[in-house]
């Protein structure tokens, strides 16, 4: 007798930095899945024309525009839903920057400024979705780490270092949660065809190494990504917890 569902009705997902790329290509995934969106970035103009385009296709969308470096506005965002009766029963932690510079020209601020939008705003976003999933016995969180969850290069020390938080924090997060039925995973997607790699993709150099070095021989797609995130969504994934899935076309398993 099947006891698991990939099905996401009547479930609510909040989805960080979710007006464009990957977080919208999840936060669409989990609504064509049946899941309630409530999506999340700071451009309110570029948020609501997102918005329009999910709802245009039929899914049912609400907007929270949050800093989600700002645990004020975040805390706020959060009392907000909880006064329109929504409870996040996904999280979906998203919200990313990439900045490329070797180390010993990087300031401080950038150092922070990566930290803070790719690992601490997890932490920040993760525990206020737990204080309300906690009592409810039940929630799924799905942080975004990368390839660099496991692996570095040159000129993205920042990225690095923040995804390998993001392993580690979901692994914490598994270590105190779990006992209150959270499963709390991540997801490293490698080399994807994303706003945020196109300095890559155009590079003809790296371009031809990604292919290389990849088994796949291409580069990801983001819709490629939306099924782990549904199955780490849904209820088919309740005794998967504290684990990082890889979709990067084999890159992580070779050398
Ligand atoms: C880079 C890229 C990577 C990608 C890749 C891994 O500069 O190497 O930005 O970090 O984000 O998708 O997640």
């Amino acid at each position: 007798m099947q006891s698991y569902s990939f099905d996401l009705t009547g479930r609510t997902a909040l989805v960080t930095g979710s007006s464009r790329g990957l977080g919208y290509a999840i936060a669409r995934a989990l609504g064509h899945a049946g899941a309630s969106l409530v999506i999340n970035g700071t451009n309110t103009a570029r948020l609501a024309e997102s918005a329009e385009g999910l709802r245009a296709e039929g899914l049912s969308v609400r907007t929270a525009a949050f800093d989600v470096t700002d645990e004020k506005s975040v805390v706020e965002a959060f009392a907000t839903l909880d006064a329109e009766g929504l409870k996040v029963d996904i999280l979906v932690n998203n919200a990313g920057i990439q900045l490329r510079k070797p180390m010993i020209e990087l300031s401080l601020d950038e150092w922070h400024s990566v930290i803070d939008t790719n690992l601490t705003s997890a932490f920040i976003v993760g525990r206020e979705a737990a204080r309300r999933m906690i009592p409810r016995g039940r929630g799924k969180i799905i942080n975004i780490g990368s390839l660099m969850s496991g692996l570095a290069r040159p000129t993205i020390a920042p990225y690095t270092a923040a995804k390998g938080g993001i392993k580690m924090l979901t692994q914490a997060m598994t270590a105190e949660w779990a006992e209150n039925g959270i499963q709390a995973n991540a997801i490293g997607p490698g080399y994807m065809l994303t706003d945020m790699n196109q300095a890559l993709t155009s590079n003809p150099q790296f371009d031809a190494w990604v292919k290389a070095r990849t088994p796949s021989r291409r580069w990801g797609k983001p819709e490629e990504l939306v099924g782990t995130a549904i199955f780490l969504a849904s209820s088919a994934s309740d005794y998967v917890n504290g684990q990082i899935i890889y979709v990067d076309g084999g890159m992580s398993a070779v050398i």
